[in-house]
């Protein structure tokens, strides 16, 4: 076959708006022309968001919530009508809004990096930055947000009863997790949609990490592509892969083997949301902004309205997934197979007997199941339960834990109880919409210090100068 540039055909602006209608919808996406007149009723989002680009360049609404695969991977291929031709492309200044205005004086009166002392003041300062839709998706958890604020008690009901008297000159919290090396006891957990947060997304995660020794877990909702977070790591990069079920288990095939073949060692199969909870405060967003009000006036029945961003784009998840299920995993792929989701001992010992190398406890950052137990809780009776069928800590076997860690001694905690490492999301996120890439480093650092551990750069023999320096003081 002839190389993709000899056929692609090259179409031009006055072309493409000619195609601006609910009967001809083209759009542009990344330079390339798409008809998606047939797929207006079929996008998770609903049409009515699409018809506002028709005939048009699609792209900066198309970006932060999708992947740049997803519009060529859903649409056949005869409806990828070419390139646009770029001696047509008129240059549009982009007009700065209010909106845009208002997002930049915030930035810029963000406190400086050096002022943050804790995961908390990430929150804050997320919160403060971020638009409004971004802020209601990532904060936003089910039905009266009983469970995320458990989260948070529940390591808070935990007391340190502390043994003296050892000698802690060096400390060494670095592990492993699955197999590979951690520099901390501290894995970042998948989030959805990181560049609702910052415009790098979860590259932002990718690169500190690489950078720090800490493994991250890939969203399968991620708005970079999965390679491009890939290749963004660095050779040797550990990375875990967080998956949702396709329905079309031809898809979720692909993406797991292809996942694989690039270095991926574990898939964290997410488990405790067959269905999405109620976000109230990410669902109200719908009504908030440019046309919402006229909208509900209308009586609008496109825009389906108990839908917020996650609802609009989960619709592939697979409801009927189950037990069953699980060894058609293990046959299609040799990766460490962890359930991530699991709150009771019946669940842990069916993922133990079902050959599965680990669970996740976890309640999906308060997002799913309201009022669900806090994964630190669930611990205490899962490594009981644990214990009954084999040695312990079980080498073939790890528990990890999710859901409410903002500070060192919450990770003490989870681990003094059995867990193998703990999962953060939110915290990393914050971290990153709030201040990039080296936001998400002065987490780690903040976690670092926090558990008394020495910054590696600093070579020994530094180290004894300031110590002299020290006692001479
Ligand atoms: O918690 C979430 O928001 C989540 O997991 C999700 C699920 C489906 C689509 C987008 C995000």
């Amino acid at each position: 076959s002839l190389p993709i540039s000899v056929r692609m055909s090259v179409i031009t602006t006055q072309k493409i708006a000619e195609h601006n209608s609910r009967d001809s919808c083209w759009i542009i996406v990344h330079g390339k022309v798409y008809d998606v007149t047939e797929f207006l009723d079929d996008h998770p989002g609903g049409s009515k968001i699409i018809l506002k680009y028709a005939g048009a360049d699609a792209t900066e609404a198309y970006e932060p919530i999708h992947p740049p695969n997803a519009i060529t991977d859903n649409l056949p291929t005869d409806k990828h009508l070419g390139l646009v031709d770029p001696n047509t492309v008129v240059k549009v200044v982009k007009e700065v809004t209010e909106a845009d205005r208002r997002r930049q004086a915030l930035l810029d009166a963000r406190p400086s990096l050096d002022e943050i002392v804790n995961f908390h003041d990430f929150e804050a300062v997320a919160k403060m930055v971020l638009p409004d839709k971004a802020w209601a998706y990532y904060s936003s958890a089910s039905d009266d947000e009983i469970t995320i604020r458990e989260n948070r008690a529940a390591y808070q009901r935990v007391w340190f009863r502390p043994r003296i008297l050892r000698d802690v000159t060096s400390v060494d919290w670095s592990t492993t997790i699955l197999g590979k090396k951690s520099s901390l006891p501290v894995y970042i957990s998948a989030t959805a949609l990181g560049k609702l947060g910052h415009p790098d997304g979860e590259l932002n995660l990718t690169r500190a990490a690489g950078k720090h020794g800490v493994i991250q877990m890939i969203p399968t909702l991620a708005s970079c592509s999965f390679d491009e977070i890939v290749d963004a790591a660095i050779p040797g990069q550990p990375l875990f892969l967080q998956l949702y079920v396709n329905r079309d288990r031809e898809i979720t095939k692909r993406y797991v083997q292809h996942a694989e073949k690039r270095g991926v060692s574990a898939l964290f199969i997410t488990v405790d949301a067959p269905q999405l909870g109620r976000r109230e405060k990410d669902m109200r967003m719908k009504f908030v902004g440019d046309d919402a009000g006229a909208k509900v006036q209308e009586g609008q029945s496109d825009v389906k309205k108990d839908q917020g961003v996650a609802r609009a784009i989960s619709s592939f998840i697979d409801p009927s997934l189950s037990w069953k299920d699980i060894p058609w995993f293990r046959s299609i792929t040799n990766m460490h197979i962890i359930l991530k989701g699991v709150s009771t001992p019946e669940d842990a010992l069916l993922a133990y007997d079902a050959g599965c190398q680990g669970i996740v406890l976890s309640n999906h950052g308060g997002r799913q199941l309201d009022t669900a137990r806090s994964g630190l809780e669930n611990l205490i009776d899962i490594v009981a339960a644990l214990k009954t069928r084999g040695p312990w800590p079980n080498p073939n076997f790890s528990v990890f834990v999710d859901g409410g860690v903002r500070r060192a001694s919450d990770v003490l905690k989870a681990l003094a109880l059995g867990a193998s490492a703990v999962g953060i999301g939110r915290g990393f996120l914050y971290a990153f919409s709030s201040y990039g890439q080296e936001g998400v480093e002065k987490a780690f650092q903040i976690l670092r210090v926090s558990l008394h551990l020495r910054l590696p750069r600093r070579s020994r023999a530094d180290q004894k100068t300031l110590a002299s320096r020290r006692s001479s003081r």
